[in-house]
């Protein structure tokens, strides 16, 4: 992280956290919050000092819990070394990427995230809508950003289209190049205040973290380099303290974020087809082509599109997959361990 000196609160700390700590941890251990992860390594920085911490280190193994940037851990004030994960304000969860059957944080303590899209191909619903089901799952306000303004004829149909999909959704569209055009991002920055920008690859986001700063952050080495066709891409996640005091965290591009436990999330992007399927007087309905069928009919009267409706059946379904191959995984588990019980049961009794 790029920066200088500052208290507690301007790095985020509340009372949320402060009520958590115990006598021992006012005497013995000091809080840092994680702003930046790394393949063997997290940095976490008191507001004074940044320590690394190895993955593999005892103290963080014995977490339970990943933990990622924006999360706020407490340091042994003499060993530096890591003592226990604070429960976090809100989180951002997926299911990791790959084969792995694994929950994966992806950011924690954070009050909005910025949607970041572009006004070209990378733009669709569907990614938003199921971004808009993680922030409202974590109760984190969404905005969507909405970059490359200046290489596009039709810029505001854009905005249009994404404000469709919420009432009340904020959509702001920009030339994240540009100076001037990224202030009206400021209205979501405040000190102390955490942003996390999420979007594909290529939209936009170090750009806007750059531009806002002023500075080519690329340039200190330290959160991008140069991949072997020569582009700059991000592959940490950090988190930056502005000049105005708020905190911005930036991301590498998520190719594939599957949604995990975001019911919640779903029903409140969601709530007007979850209301035409309770008001669907068929009880075995499919709710696709069944004449007279409620969900059928609101998209019909062109209050819902048909877009909007399959979509959230595929996000449904694909949260009751991660849910069932979650608990696959544990019975898997919890047969080797009693395997392992037996076996070792069976080996004393013969000595
Ligand atoms: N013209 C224009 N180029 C942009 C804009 N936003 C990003 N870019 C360019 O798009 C490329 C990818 O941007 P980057 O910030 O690295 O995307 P990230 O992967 O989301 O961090 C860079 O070459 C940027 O200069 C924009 O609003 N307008
Ligand atoms: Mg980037
Ligand atoms: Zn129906």
């Amino acid at each position: 992280m790029s920066v200088s000196p500052c208290s507690l609160p301007e790095l985020g700390w509340t009372d949320h956290y402060e009520r958590q700590l115990i006598a021992e941890d006012r005497e013995r251990a000091v809080p840092a919050r994680i702003v930046s992860t790394h393949r063997g390594h997290i940095v976490a920085f008191t507001g004074q000092e940044e320590h690394l911490l190895l993955i593999a280190e005892k103290g963080l193994m014995s977490f339970g819990e990943q933990p990622t940037v924006g999360d706020w851990v407490l340091l042994d004030r003499e060993t530096l070394l890591p003592v226990r994960l604070l429960e976090r304000g809100t989180v951002f969860k997926r299911m990791a990427s790959g084969t792995e059957v694994r929950v994966q944080p992806i950011a924690a303590n954070v009050d909005t995230l910025f949607i970041v899209t572009s006004c070209n191909r990378d733009f669709n619903l569907n990614r938003i809508e199921r971004y808009l089901c993680l922030a409202l799952e974590a109760e984190v306000e969404p905005v969507v950003v909405i970059t490359k303004a200046d290489l596009c004829g039709d810029p505001d149909r854009y905005r249009r289209e994404a404000e469709s999909l919420m009432n009340g959704l904020a959509v702001r569209v920009i030339n994240a190049k540009d100076k001037e055009g990224v202030e009206i991002l400021r209205d979501w920055f405040e000190v102390g205040k955490t942003v996390a920008m999420l979007g594909s690859s290529g939209v936009g986001k170090t750009t806007i973290l750059n531009t806002i700063h002023g500075e080519d952050l690329s340039r200190s080495g330290e959160v991008r380099f140069g991949d072997d066709r020569g582009r700059h891409t991000t592959t940490t996640r950090s988190l930056h303290r502005l000049a105005g005091g708020a905190l911005l965290v930036d991301m590498p591009g998520i190719r594939e974020l599957q949604l995990h436990d975001s019911e919640d999330g779903l029903s409140r992007v969601f709530s007007d087809v979850e209301e035409a399927v309770a008001l669907c007087r068929f009880s075995d309905c499919r709710h696709d082509r069944e004449p007279g069928c409620a969900v059928r009919e609101a998209v019909e009267s062109g209050a819902m599109s048909q877009r909007h409706v399959e979509n959230y059946f595929k996000l449904l379904q694909e949260l009751e997959e991660s849910e069932e191959n979650l608990r696959k995984r544990r019975n898997r588990e919890h047969r080797v361990v009693r395997n392992v019980k037996a076996a070792k049961r069976g080996k004393s009794r013969r000595r």
